[in-house]
């Protein structure tokens, strides 16, 4: 790699992400069973029908996956908790096995030096509570902190950060609008009222764990670069329309207990009654802020259909084997605007970056150049806003290992660990030894 740890200020992170569903293997430990399994096993909603029965066998493998982060020499680990893993239907009954294991990986991760960074939930929602309708009822909010609490009783005295929902957007928009990823719903009543009530549970959740004295919590977002086809007037604001559904509509709520009106303008009418009045709630003081950042789209306006009568278009630039364009601007452009527009001083970081390659072994080695040079560009821009004076305070990449890209099923290899998903040996890639090398420097 080109960058080196030198190059950054004394007590910047570096970090590697990771997801529960994506790596543990659910049909271990007495999970309960999720909506992310009823959506696979759904003909048509991913790639083979694959699911997260067995991940990466993380959960028989523990201890060697957080041998493997310590050779890496990152300074901390972003991780999620699964709820079905912790109250198998939701509510009532905990798995103490899930407990355990949870309690195991936090002081096994600080046994080793590394500081646990924890996401209490990352899209697997326990099936029982799908079946009353999930992120569209708002008695959501204190299930989830009820399973906050939980979980925290056991683990809240020893992590290091907390965030309580991986990527609003994905859990309101990607699942309830566009139907990508479970419960696989097209629907705009449904879209309004998760995109709600995920703000509303984060905000719960929030509020348990300062009740119980805790601190470093923040919020995660996602955030997509919409950049306009052409610089008609229509198509401007067609591009502003997707900024402000995938990129605003999040960050307004959380820090500033409002909603945009280009977002309101298509869910106003199909949000909960009285909205208003959770703002309260969901602009809880964090104590920081996660920026996911992978890509940009080209966005037109589409007049002839409804809200939010945009349509994406195929850019010119590079793009990896998800079909993302690799855009790094866009990362500095975010890390920028969050702090100008909406967290002013707040510590922030950037917690997902990173690539998917068809990724092979050969002769043992899987040579990734693509992946190495993707980061060393990503991290120039992130060097860049930390020189303008943005207080950007660490940066990690998804992900660790090769897993479950969710619709995608076990192909997208985004890992800096290659995985053989019928032995589950464990490679590292060339770019692993890269940053492992950079990080000494
Ligand atoms: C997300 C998620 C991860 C994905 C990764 C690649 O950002 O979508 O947090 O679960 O696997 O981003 O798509």
């Amino acid at each position: 790699m080109k960058i080196s740890r030198s190059a950054f200020p004394e007590g910047f992170l570096f970090g590697v992400a990771t997801s529960s569903y994506q790596i543990e293997g659910h049909s271990f430990g007495g999970a309960g069973r999720t909506h992310w399994d009823d959506f696979a096993q759904t003909p048509g909603n991913v790639a083979r029908a694959e699911n997260g029965d067995f991940g990466c066998d993380h959960f028989n493998r523990l201890e060697s996956d957080l041998d493997l982060i310590k050779d890496l020499g990152v300074d901390v680990y972003r991780f999620s908790t699964s709820w079905a893993r912790v109250l198998p239907e939701g509510r009532g009954q905990v798995n103490h096995q899930g407990l355990d294991f949870y309690e195991r990986l936090v002081d096994g991760l600080l046994e080793r030096g590394i500081k646990p960074a924890a996401t209490l939930y990352h899209w697997e929602l326990p099936s029982p509570l799908a079946d009353l309708g999930g992120w569209r009822n708002r008695d959501i909010a204190s299930w989830f902190g009820d399973f906050t609490d939980v979980l925290m009783d056991r683990i809240g005295d020893r992590v290091w950060s907390v965030a309580p929902i991986n990527e609003p957007w994905c859990v309101g928009w990607l699942s309830h609008f566009m139907g990508h990823h479970a419960p696989g719903l097209r629907d705009v009543r449904a879209t309004a009222r998760a995109m709600h009530h995920v703000l509303l549970a984060h905000g719960t959740a929030i509020q348990v764990m300062r009740s119980k004295g805790m601190e470093n919590l923040g919020a995660v977002c996602n955030f997509e670069w919409a950049t306009p086809v052409d610089n008609r007037p229509e198509n401007v604001e067609a591009a502003a329309r997707y900024d402000a559904i995938y990129n605003r509509f999040f960050m307004e709520g959380i820090f500033k207990g409002s909603y945009p009106d280009r977002v309101l303008a298509g869910l106003e009418p199909h949000l909960p009654q009285s909205w208003q009045d959770d703002f309260s709630t969901i602009s809880t003081p964090v104590d920081w802020c996660g920026l996911n950042y992978y890509t940009r789209k080209v966005v037109a306006d589409a007049p002839n259909e409804q809200w939010p009568h945009y349509s994406e278009h195929v850019g010119e630039l590079p793009q990896t084997s998800m079909g993302w364009e690799i855009y790094p601007e866009g990362l500095s452009e975010f890390i920028k605007r969050a702090a100008a527009e909406y967290t002013g001083d707040l510590p922030l970081y950037v917690t997902e970056n990173g690539m998917s390659a068809p990724d092979v072994i050969d002769g043992g080695v899987v040579n990734d150049p693509h992946r190495t040079a993707y980061l060393d560009q990503h991290l120039a821009q992130v060097k860049d806003v930390i020189d303008a004076g943005v207080p950007l305070k660490g940066y990690y990449i998804w992900s660790l290992m090769d897993n479950y890209e969710w619709a995608l099923g076990y192909e997208k290899r985004f890992g800096l660990v290659h995985v053989d998903f019928d032995t589950f040996e464990r490679t590292p890639k060339e770019s692993f030894k890269g940053l492992a090398e950079a990080l000494r420097r």
